[in-house]
């Protein structure tokens, strides 16, 4: 059986998720973060990587939640939530499963700058660079979500597990918040929200959740 090593407020949250919209068994093993809300020394001993989530299945030891999702999907689900190769949406499935480090990676870049209290101006060269690519990721998800129902094509699949969080729990670090400003993306994000399976391992191990009781 899959274990999912959970640390709290943290995207292992879509790896549940994945677990629950596939009804695969799964062991969640919760780590709670330190007061430098970084991960305990016990979840970065599991995996040289050391960032949530990580899942062992077996002898295997797995991080990053974009590999780890597709692995479960190909290995456990039978594919149903991946997009495969012969699908006309294929190639849009590969583009939104990387959505994920894309965004994060601008995010971290203006995070640098805040705590460091280093914000550069806008004519900053890697300022500029930084705000041109994160436009472009919003502008990119608006234009996909008005002409397809999900981001991986016309039915849900783990490039949709893979974009929730971000668009969801990363506003408390600052991200963009999804608003009027972006409509299309707006809509999504409550249409997603209602799915039953979201809304139960939200429930289990989303920002709002604690450790379960021994
Ligand atoms: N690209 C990685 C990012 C993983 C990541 O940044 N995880 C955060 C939680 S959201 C983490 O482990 N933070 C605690 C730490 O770095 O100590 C993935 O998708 O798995």
């Amino acid at each position: 059986m899959i274990t999912i090593h959970h640390l709290g407020v943290s995207q292992s949250d879509r790896v549940v998720w994945l677990m629950e919209e596939l009804n695969l068994p799964y062991e969640l093993k919760w780590y709670d973060r330190g007061a430098d809300f970084l991960a305990p020394p016990e979840y970065r001993a599991l995996h040289p990587v050391g960032t949530a989530p990580i899942i062992t299945d077996g002898d295997l030891v797995m991080a990053e939640s974009t590999a780890i999702v597709e692995y479960i999907s190909q290995r456990h689900g039978g594919g149903k939530l991946s997009v495969q190769p012969d699908d006309p949406d294929y190639p849009h499935y590969l583009f939104w499963m990387q959505f994920n480090n894309n965004l994060q990676s601008t995010l971290f870049i203006k995070l640098t700058f805040q705590t460091t209290g280093t914000t550069p101006g806008a004519d900053n060269p890697m300022m500029a660079t930084t705000q041109r690519r994160e436009d472009g990721i919003y502008r990119a998800l608006e234009q996909r979500l008005g002409e397809s129902e999900y981001l991986g094509g016309a039915r849900f699949s783990c490039a949709d597990i893979m974009s929730m969080f971000n668009l969801t729990s990363l506003g408390m670090l600052g991200a963009r918040a999804i608003d009027d400003s972006l409509p299309n993306t707006l809509a999504y994000v409550q249409r997603i929200s209602a799915r039953p399976a979201y809304q139960k391992a939200m429930l289990i191990a989303g920002p709002a959740a604690s450790r379960p009781a021994a």
